[in-house]
């Protein structure tokens, strides 16, 4: 049919967490902002769930069920909802207009954070901007090719939470931010909104998986910790130190396969 294409994919990757969003040329960054965007989860084969291995070299038993089509959508049903144990979860990040409607921004100060009224942006070497901004353009700001924003979206709902059994889950982690990095922990918190504040110990991610499948062994991160993966068979000799600031880092469309044991905690602990 004229305008139309098909496209087959084998799904012969190793089992692992795919995602799928448009690419049309010259306006993902907008698809990205505003269209659609969904998991694509390979399962079984060699690589599957079947042979990973937990810290002691045993078959793992990893956290389930996920959902399975014809067994309710666990989005509008709580009982569904409170038997699954694996979770696809993509973070992003949002701006809204008063109407809801979808901020974009009109300036490129905007971006680097530096949005002083009154100010006018300066070109490089002056010491405020980095990149160049022509205030007179005649570029809508659409066309900006990147921005960070200030509402957090999680699987479309801005802010929002997960009530959590005291059991193990599997989070399938996805950041699909136009350019933000995310830095993510998990600390018991405030049940105060954006304010929350800390009240005491971090619970770790255990990292079982990245974008392209399982990964070698079990990862298991806390803040400022690294653990030391082989690439191409060896580890090198010299491992930079692990940043004090660091926990489980995400760049644009990385994944990440994690396991969190929620059981033992105090009912009603807030997480954040
Ligand atoms: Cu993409």
């Amino acid at each position: 049919m004229p305008g139309s294409a098909f496209f087959g994919y084998q799904n012969i990757q190793p089992a692992t967490t795919l995602w799928y969003h448009d690419h049309t040329l010259g306006m993902t960054r907008n698809n990205v902002y505003a269209g659609p965007a969904g998991f694509w989860l390979i399962r079984g084969g060699p690589n599957g769930d079947a042979n990973v291995r937990d810290s002691r070299g045993n078959p793992a038993v990893l956290p389930g069920p996920a959902p399975k089509a014809g067994g309710g959508d666990p989005n509008f049903s709580a009982s569904v909802r409170a038997k699954i144990r694996e979770i696809p979860i993509v973070v992003q990040d949002r701006s809204f207009n008063q109407d809801g409607s979808l901020f974009y921004p009109d300036n490129r100060a905007f971006f680097e954070g530096l949005n002083v009224p009154g100010t006018t942006p300066q070109l490089p070497g002056a010491g405020v901007l980095d990149i160049p901004f022509i205030p007179a353009s005649d570029i809508p700001p659409i066309w900006n090719p990147e921005a960070f924003f200030n509402t957090i979206v999680v699987n479309g709902s801005t802010w929002p939470q997960l009530a959590v059994a005291p059991a193990r889950y599997r989070f399938r982690l996805l950041a699909a931010a136009n350019g933000r990095t995310f830095n993510l922990s998990l600390f018991p918190v405030t049940n105060a909104g954006k304010a929350n504040e800390r009240l005491g110990q971090e619970i770790p991610f255990y990292q079982i998986g990245a974008e392209e499948g399982f990964l070698p062994k079990v990862v298991k991160i806390l803040t400022g910790s690294a653990t030391p993966l082989p690439g191409n068979g060896t580890i090198p000799a010299n491992i930079p130190a692990a940043d004090p600031k660091r926990a489980l880092l995400m760049g644009p469309a990385e994944r990440a396969d994690v396991i969190v044991d929620f059981s033992g905690l105090a009912n009603g602990t807030v997480y954040a």
